[in-house]
């Protein structure tokens, strides 16, 4: 029989348990384009300053989760170079200084390959660790992100990334409504607006965890005993 060993973390709204042998550690978009300066999330208007402080947690994170041997699954939002997978309903959103598949500094904005597109050196997957690029802001949508999972027999998920209430949430909501348990770690996800980030830590807790947990990293590194 396979031994379990269910841990317990101290988050909101009341404990969260998991099982590391059925839990996945997922990262979420944390690349230049969205962290560094001449990205998406600067063409947006945003100060990408705001997101820095998930670095430092996100890196202790990663390494304890490489030493429990968790299973490890970073994503990237990103389109095809031919931009078939961008709907003009993405593509022609608001007034940015550049579009998705335009020229930057760090190479086309947004598109898959290029450097801004890649996760920030800090936060680099080692060999090895799924990376799951998804067009949408939810991880799930026209990837193989629930297959993976599935093939991995997991069964919660203990999440970070960019930014908060945005694809942080909209993986949060697809993946509790196909029954993971989710767990959000507060500060490993940031947004450009802190009252959103906020107050979306605030929604997934609420209701009796509506959708989820959430917790500090702290509380995750003592669970397993680092
Ligand atoms: N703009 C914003 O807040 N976020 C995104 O566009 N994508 C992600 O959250 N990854």
């Amino acid at each position: 029989m396979p031994t379990t060993a269910v841990l317990t973390v101290d988050a909101r709204p009341y404990p969260y348990t998991f099982d590391p042998a059925t839990t996945a550690l997922v990262v979420i978009d944390m690349q230049r384009d969205f962290m560094e300066p001449g990205g998406f999330g600067e063409t947006l208007g945003n100060d990408v300053g705001l997101l820095r402080s998930t670095i430092e947690p996100t890196a202790a994170v990663l390494a304890a989760f490489r030493a429990a041997g968790i299973l490890i699954v970073h994503t990237r939002e990103g389109h095809r170079p031919d931009l078939s997978d961008l709907p003009p309903a993405k593509r022609d959103r608001g007034s940015p200084t550049l579009r998705i598949g335009d020229e930057g500094p760090k190479g086309r904005i947004l598109v898959v390959g290029e450097e801004g597109q890649d996760i920030v050196d800090e936060l680099k997957p080692l060999p090895g660790e799924p990376v799951v690029d998804k067009p949408g802001k939810g991880a799930f949508y026209a990837t193989n992100f629930g297959e993976l999972l599935r093939e991995q027999q997991i069964t919660s998920l203990i999440v970070a990334g960019v930014t908060t209430e945005v694809c942080v949430h909209t993986t949060v909501r697809e993946a509790n409504d196909r029954g993971y348990e989710c767990l959000v770690l507060a500060d490993c996800v940031g947004s450009y607006f802190p009252e959103f980030h906020r107050v979306a830590l605030d929604m997934i807790a609420a209701q009796g965890g509506i959708f989820g947990w959430v917790a500090p990293s702290a509380a995750v590194l003592d669970a397993l005993g680092r």
